[in-house]
């Protein structure tokens, strides 16, 4: 596979600074050489630098740094359209307000290739915000509102070229949701599995039904891991922890059938805060998660099944 590595230095989605020395520190924790190891091609196309912040004007007043935000959205989203051409993305965050754009230009590239787009969420937080529901007005809560076509975001957000169906997402580790957001999700088609659903059937279960949909469908699958999908015992670099996360198993099965599975086309990798990290712990997690996603494994698999 060829990877490409794109360092997204954006902060102001969420509200601790931080993010922007994520692409950073994938870096120093070695994410190329972890795929270059697994036998992966890697290209590291650097970091897209701060684009200037559009004009922006928006009945709510909370919100921070809209114009900033909706600026690098349109930025990111030509970009992810334009490497997805070839080979496998790898957006190295930042914070979650880039996945507005990342998601918006792989599904752009998907439309393309008339391909169904399937996104893969895992997230303490549904981030399903539309521009009038925030309170925290912190725009890495909106970015699955606004790829899934919510009304609201335009003319402020660049408008999309594929909006994703929201019978084809899928979040899993969710344990934090707002009332407003809880609202609007009863009545979409996205799928959230929270973390009671993990406790009861086991993470393989949930995803091994939500792929069969995405091959069963010739889709494409985009992964989009926050940081904060990890309990923070295994994750602390990120400024909106959770208790009562994935395991550090639980989140290896799942980059392990992710693997298997032959499905995913892009990856995000966002909310890392290495000012809020340990000697690099989270930073590595991040690496050694990837690489399982890119085919590390323990051992070869038996031939039998179990
Ligand atoms: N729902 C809360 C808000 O809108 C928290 C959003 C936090 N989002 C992230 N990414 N940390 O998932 O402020
Ligand atoms: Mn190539
Ligand atoms: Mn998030
Ligand atoms: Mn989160």
């Amino acid at each position: 596979m060829h990877c490409k590595l794109i360092g997204i230095p954006l902060q102001d989605g969420a509200s601790r600074l931080g993010c922007e020395m994520g692409p950073s520190a994938l870096r120093t924790a070695g994410l190329a050489d972890a795929l270059v190891e697994l036998g992966h091609e890697v290209s590291d196309l650097g970091n897209l630098s701060a684009p200037e912040a559009l004009a922006f004007e928006h009945p709510n007043p909370v919100l921070r740094k809209p114009g900033l935000i909706s600026a690098w959205t349109r930025l990111i989203a030509e970009t992810a359209y334009q490497v997805s051409a070839d080979g496998m993305p790898i957006f190295m965050g930042g914070d979650h307000a880039l996945s507005a754009g990342s998601v918006s230009g792989i599904a752009r590239r998907a439309q393309e290739l008339g391909k169904p787009l399937f996104v893969l969420w895992l997230d303490a937080h549904t981030d399903f915000h539309t521009l009038e529901t925030t309170t925290s007005g912190n725009l890495h809560g909106v970015p699955v509102a606004y790829f899934t076509g919510r009304p609201g975001f335009a003319p402020h957000f660049p408008e999309l070229a594929a909006p994703v169906d929201p019978a084809n997402v899928c979040m899993i580790g969710i344990r934090s949701v707002d009332a407003a957001e809880r609202a609007s999700l009863r009545q979409t088609q996205v799928t959230v599995h929270d973390m009671r659903a993990i406790d009861e059937y086991g993470v393989a279960v949930l995803l091994r039904s939500f792929l069969q949909k995405v091959a069963d469908a010739g889709g494409m699958l985009h992964v989009s891991l926050d940081v904060d999908f990890l309990d923070p015992a295994i994750g602390p670099a990120v400024g909106t922890t959770v208790p009562g996360g994935a395991t550090f198993r639980e989140a290896h099965l799942v980059m392990e059938m992710l693997h298997d599975s032959g499905l995913v086309t892009s990856l995000d990798l966002v909310e890392l805060n290495p000012f809020l990290d340990e000697r690099g712990r989270t930073a590595n997690m991040l690496v050694d998660l990837t690489a399982s996603l890119m085919g590390r494994t323990v051992m070869d698999r038996p031939t039998r099944s179990y």
